[in-house]
């Protein structure tokens, strides 16, 4: 029996929105299907491609427009990614563009009111504010944000007004993932890519869902299932999810639990003699927080560090019988009391470890990298895949996802991050400020050499009055919701509140959180209603062009940052130009005449700006071997994972996996692997040694639970664009607390009752959901972020790692109270 093209679709995108396996159209089960058309053939219908809107997966979607409008979405199967399947968010992706509430207008809040006002008002008001504001001006940016918007973003914030105030949402997801890349193998973003999760012989997750949040990418696994593939999953997390469903193993763990996991798989590779010593003598060396004198003991090594501080990011040498002692600490039964997994799983996954013929996967997100101890518990991961050699072959090494679409590309590759500078050059650097200076043809001194306020410190900052010191008056905030997903929000945002000295000024596409607290909102067209280019998780750049028109008087955020660029120069500010006089952001069309770019009739006239600062940047990318691919490349393909090699015969190459001979150009013949960026500077990479460490916040007599928070297959985050579409918002409507039923079961909490859930630093009312689908352990508790009437980031803590400063959204005490047993008369006030 052979499906038909629109059963065939059909079955597709069910099994992709369940997380499940299928996709029989598209990738061959054992009965051959007909192959399905290139694009639907719709009448007056015109298809191009573009990446989905959403995750870091980076799944093409062709985009089917009609009469100036997205009607249909198709996967798009020339796209190596996804191969033509979706998620339930990706074939929904064109209704984001839609909802009725659209921002059309420039608006300007008088007395209490945001009012509209005229775009050349707007933009006036941003640039006099920027001049006044000085370095109290920050910009907050995101990894939504294209690659062009991000440079530019970039270029007027360092090379044109000396600031290093910018930093990206990316910070709440991706800090961890890039302090613990540099810090094992001197430069940032993964070495592997997706191809890995067709050739390995087993899967290790680390606290991540895919079934829920990379759905494409875990159906590309559990679809290898029916073809008869073997492929064992281990799922390690604290709670149990779509994911475990499909695991064969799920190693439920204390929340850091992964540290002791991680440290165990160590100590047993080292006390069988398992560890490939080869592998270590020829690509490895040890590091620690700090060195200690001679061999010692574990705890001896805390007390040392504990008295001395930390060394910082790129920590102390040590040597390998100083790791193995220290190491040896964790035995399955101490790593057991640790992490709450039993030792037979324990020793069970490091035996797996331990088999140099299986081939073994790790992947992990947020459980990981939110995480007061993110940039540890990444170095760990990558260490026991050096230390058991189970790395840089097929199918075979540690691959961190990325969360949003352009984490990679926009904030990690462009360097929209506080301390970081495009091509991977740091701020603290003079001689990579200086290199900058003369690419960017400044004066030199130009760039500022202190960094910037990371985003919890800019926030901080932005909050507290001016008064007691608030270093920061102004914020302009593109592609990112901060009243709702920055932690602790009262603390990090409401605060902003009845301060009349602080401006914020946002750039979005409908009314938030956010716009709730704005001065000045900018309407901003999205996606498809302009040219963008993105970055994925492997390494793969990709770019789409304007299909659409935006909405009323919406305009591109790149274009904002342009016109306010200009501005600045007419109001005299000298940093707007470069050495010679010229503006910084002159572009010139074939024949050598200025195209005034920051004139909305002209911004998609005789230049495609996407493209002229696009290939701008590239050349940055070359600094540390990331080479993107030519703009009118990215055309031409569905994506390019850098770095891309132009060959002898003028075509260019993408690199499947780096540091790897024979994938790598940049690997010199005959040396297998060579980390060619080593922190030691002689082609290893770093095993570190890493306590286990306690939560920022542990459960107590007052706050028994551990509340911990994330997101669930329908919503987008803060859900301002998925909450929009009706389909999704039904599936998935409200936000919810998921209990263990035994824990309501003792406390007489029925399935949907309403609760209070109460932590030192907010407090909100929820249904509760028993055996849903997920299901925490006893003494856990779950809540997703994507409802802004339900904001989860009232109630969580805003620690952060000290490496990276990303904050930990996972772990905060919390107690539940039934709402008949709340007090009427108590104080509204929350006590710590
Ligand atoms: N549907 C959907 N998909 C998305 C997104 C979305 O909003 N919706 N967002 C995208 C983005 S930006 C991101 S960052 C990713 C996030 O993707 P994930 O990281 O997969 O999702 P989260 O729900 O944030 O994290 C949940 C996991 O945290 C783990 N966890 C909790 N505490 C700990 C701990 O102490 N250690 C470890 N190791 N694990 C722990 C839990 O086991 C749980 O599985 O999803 C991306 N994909
Ligand atoms: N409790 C809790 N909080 C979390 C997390 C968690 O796990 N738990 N995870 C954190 C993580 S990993 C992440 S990545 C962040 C995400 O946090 P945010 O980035 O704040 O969340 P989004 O909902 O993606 O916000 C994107 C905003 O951009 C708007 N937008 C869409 N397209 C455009 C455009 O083209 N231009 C402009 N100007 N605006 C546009 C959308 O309407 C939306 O409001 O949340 C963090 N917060
Ligand atoms: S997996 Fe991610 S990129 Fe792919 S369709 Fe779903 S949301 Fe879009
Ligand atoms: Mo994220």
């Amino acid at each position: 029996m052979s499906l038909d093209r629109r059963e065939a679709m059909k079955v597709a995108a069910m099994s992709a929105a369940c997380g499940l396996a299928g996709s029989l159209a598209s990738r061959g089960s054992a009965a051959p299907q007909p192959p399905l058309p290139e694009r639907p053939e719709v009448p007056g219908v015109e298809w191009d491609k573009a990446p989905c809107r959403f995750c870091g997966t980076g799944c093409h979607v062709q985009v089917g427009v009609q009469d100036g409008k997205v009607v249909a979405i198709a996967g798009d199967q020339q796209a190596e990614v996804n191969r033509g399947l979706l998620c339930v968010k990706g074939y929904h992706v064109g209704g984001i563009l839609y909802g009725a509430d659209r921002l059309t207008k420039p608006m300007l809040r008088v007395d209490g009111e945001l009012q509209p006002i005229e775009w050349d008002e707007a933009i006036d008001i941003v640039a006099r504010r920027i001049m006044e504001a000085g370095p109290k001006f920050g910009m907050y940016l995101s990894g939504q944000s294209t690659i062009p918007e991000g440079y530019a973003g970039n270029k007027l914030m360092r090379a044109g007004l000396s600031n290093n105030h910018l930093d990206a949402n990316a910070r709440l997801c991706m800090a961890s993932a890039v302090t613990g890349f540099l810090s094992t193998y001197g430069v940032d973003e993964p070495a592997a890519c997706y191809d890995d999760l067709d050739n390995c012989d087993a899967l290790i997750l680390w606290g991540n869902n895919p079934a829920e949040m990379h759905p494409v990418l875990f159906s590309r696994v559990v679809d290898r299932r029916i073809r008869g593939d073997e492929i064992e999953i281990y799922d390690i997390g604290t709670r149990w999810t779509r994911t475990t469903e499909r695991a064969d193993h799920h190693l439920l763990m204390k929340p850091h639990g992964d540290l002791a996991i991680a440290n165990c798989v160590a100590q047993q590779l080292i006390e069988w003699g398992a560890v490939d010593e080869d592998f270590v003598a020829k690509h490895c060396n040890f590091r620690a927080d700090r060195t200690p004198e001679t061999t010692c003991k574990h705890d001896d090594y805390l007390a040392m560090v504990a008295e001395k501080g930390s060394a910082g990011l790129f920590g102390e040498p040590i040597d390998y019988a100083q790791y193995k002692e220290l190491v040896s600490f964790y035995t399955p039964e101490k790593a057991s009391e640790l992490s709450g997994v039993p030792a037979e799983q324990l020793v069970m996954l490091a035996k797996l470890f331990a088999n140099k013929k299986r081939r073994i996967v790790s992947l992990w997100c947020m459980g990981m990298n939110q995480h007061t101890a993110g940039t540890a518990i990444n170095n760990l991961v990558h260490g026991i895949h050096l230390l058991s050699g189970h790395w840089g072959k097929p199918g075979d090494g540690p691959q961190s996802l990325t969360g949003q679409p352009s984490a990679c590309g926009t904030v990690r590759e462009v360097g929209t991050l506080s301390h970081a500078l495009p091509g991977g050059r740091l701020v603290v650097n003079p001689e990579h400020r200086a290199e900058l200076e003369q690419r960017w043809n400044l004066p030199e001194g130009r760039m500022n050499p202190e960094i910037g306020f990371h985003t919890v410190k800019m926030f901080e900052e932005f909050c507290k009055p001016t008064a007691e010191g608030g270093a920061i008056n102004t914020i302009w905030v593109q592609v990112t919701n901060p009243g709702q997903s920055l932690p602790n929000t009262k603390k990090l945002f409401k605060a902003k509140e009845g301060q009349p000295d602080k401006f914020l000024i946002v750039s979005e596409v409908y009314p938030t959180a956010t716009t709730e607290l704005a001065d000045l909102v900018l309407p901003s067209a999205m996606w498809v209603e302009k040219n963008g280019v993105y970055g994925n998780s492997e390494r793969r750049t990709q770019q789409w062009f304007k299909m659409v028109d935006p909405p009323g008087e919406a305009r591109d955020d790149c274009w904002q940052i342009i016109a306010v660029a200009r501005r600045l120069l007419e109001l005299g500010h000298e940093g707007l130009k470069d050495k010679d006089g010229e503006w910084l952001f002159t572009i010139r069309d074939d024949n050598g005449q200025e195209v005034p770019i920051w004139e909305w009739e002209n911004y998609y006239g005789s230049v495609n700006v996407d493209r002229a600062l696009f290939d701008e940047y590239r050349q940055f990318t070359f600094l540390k071997h990331k080479n993107v691919a030519p703009y009118d490349q990215l055309v031409t393909h569905r994506g390019m994972r850098w770095p891309v090699i132009e060959t002898a015969n003028g075509g260019f190459k993408e690199t499947r996996w780096r540091f790897v001979e024979g994938s790598d150009v940049y690997v010199e013949p005959g040396k297998e692997l060579q980390f060619y960026h080593s922190v030691t500077k002689d082609d290893r990479a770093l095993i570190w040694f890493r306590p286990h460490q306690d939560p920022a916040e542990t459960c107590s007599g007052a706050y028994p639970f551990m509340l911990t928070t994330g997101r669930v297959l329908e919503h987008w985050h803060t859900g301002t664009m998925t909450r929009r579409v009706k389909q999704l918002s039904n599936a998935m409507p409200k936000a919810y607390l998921e209990m263990n039923a035994d824990d309501a079961r003792e406390m007489g909490i029925a399935n949907g009752e309403e609760v209070e859930v109460r932590t030192a630093r907010g407090k909100m009312r929820l249904p509760v959901w028993l055996n849903g689908r997920a299901r925490p352990p006893r003494g856990t508790l779950f809540v997703p972020f994507f409802d802004e009437t339900a904001s989860i980031n009232d109630l969580t803590l805003d620690a952060i790692d000290p490496f990276s400063k990303q904050p930990d959204y996972k772990k905060s005490a919390a107690r539940v109270t039934k709402t008949a047993d709340l007090d009427p008369h108590s104080s509204d006030e929350v006590q710590p």
